[in-house]
């Protein structure tokens, strides 16, 4: 059996651990398309936040508590960084991660693409799943903003990290989208899925980059595999991070029901054949999607395994 995951960073990186667990028990394997929309250049260096919340989770070298960075984590370089007055002060990097970002950005500057990249730095962490980005080309998801009097366009970093998504927000606009290819693989990973799952990512800020870029949605959406999305909204709000401020922008409601309509059925041309929703959220429906409403909160790999096997069951 062939496994696709689309993946954001925290949400993403927790549910591959209960699908790597999930595909040893039944012999498949797994592909990850992860978002790059939150990928931004700093100090120099190529930072690829949710590639390395997944790898680092995977690899087990992650920081449990932040679900970013690296466990053990030391800070000098930000300290000195600091002391020069560098910009930005609200983006924190630490020293074990920097190295990743070295690694990476050396290995960019050099001409290879993200996705070569990624395999490589993924030899060190043996993540157990194939990890791809969605795309090689530049997708920045940016953050249309009432700023100091004025309306402009601030990173998704900026908007989350610094302001905390507490800024007056229009829209997102995944800059780039439009001229991005697939990375190599993904396409033919979709096309040869036996089940294509949804993780519970933000649906606004981590799934949507994904299938922004031309011809992935319409791998998922018109491909031969199912496609299952599990929800990262429990009882009306998510378990970790802003995702009811992100969909706030778009007008959907902060609920499984909201999310589940705002991906829609792949019968009406949305994304999804089923939609796993938490026992709270029982009697949730989306029209013309199978719901079925299971315990979903990823607090061990056991508990995250058996959500899998739910929804590779709904399909
Ligand atoms: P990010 O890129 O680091 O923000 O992470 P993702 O986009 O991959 O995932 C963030 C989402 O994961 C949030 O909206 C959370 O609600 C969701 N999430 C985190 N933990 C859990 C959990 O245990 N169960 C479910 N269902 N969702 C979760
Ligand atoms: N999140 C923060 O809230 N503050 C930080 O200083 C910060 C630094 C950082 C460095 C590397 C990295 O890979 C992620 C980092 N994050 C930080 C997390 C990240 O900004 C967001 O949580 C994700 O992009 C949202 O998916
Ligand atoms: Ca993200």
């Amino acid at each position: 059996m062939r496994i696709v995951v689309l993946a954001g960073g925290i949400g993403g990186a927790r549910f591959l651990v209960g699908v790597r667990e999930y595909a040893r028990q039944v012999g498949a394997e797994v592909t990850a398309v992860v978002n790059v929309g939150d990928d931004l250049y700093l100090h120099g260096l190529k930072i690829c936040p949710d590639l390395d919340s997944v790898m680092y989770t995977l690899g087990g070298g992650a920081d449990p508590e932040r679900g970013w960075g690296r466990v053990g984590e030391s800070w000098t370089i930000k300290s000195e960084l600091a002391a020069y007055g560098a910009e930005p002060t609200w983006f924190g990097l630490g020293d074990k991660d920097i190295a990743t970002h070295l690694v990476r950005t050396t290995m960019l500057g050099g001409g290879y693409p993200l996705s070569a990249v990624t395999e490589a730095l993924a030899t060190r962490w043996q993540p157990g799943v194939r990890l791809l980005p969605a795309t090689d080309d530049r997708l920045e998801t940016h953050a249309v903003v009432d700023l100091d009097g004025a309306q402009r366009a601030i990173h998704f970093q900026e908007w989350w990290v610094r302001h905390r998504a507490e800024v007056p927000t229009h829209r997102f606009v995944f800059v780039g989208a439009e001229s991005a290819k697939p990375a190599p693989g993904v396409l033919d990973a979709i096309g040869s899925a036996d089940i294509v799952l949804v993780a519970p990512s933000n649906p606004v800020v981590s799934i949507a980059p994904i299938i922004a870029v031309p011809g992935l949605r319409e791998a998922v959406s018109d491909g031969p595999a199912p496609v299952v999305g599990v929800s990262p909204i429990i009882g009306g709000a998510p378990v970790r991070g802003m995702a009811d401020r992100c969909l706030a922008v778009l007008g959907v409601e902060c609920s499984a029901a909201g999310v589940g309509g705002l991906y829609g059925s792949r019968t009406a041309g949305g994304l999804l054949d089923g939609w796993l929703v938490a026992e709270e959220d029982e009697g949730t429906l989306v029209p013309e999607v199978t719901v079925r409403a299971v315990p979903l909160r990823m607090t061990d790999e056991a508990a995250t395994a058996a959500m899998v096997r739910a929804a590779v069951e709904l399909r």
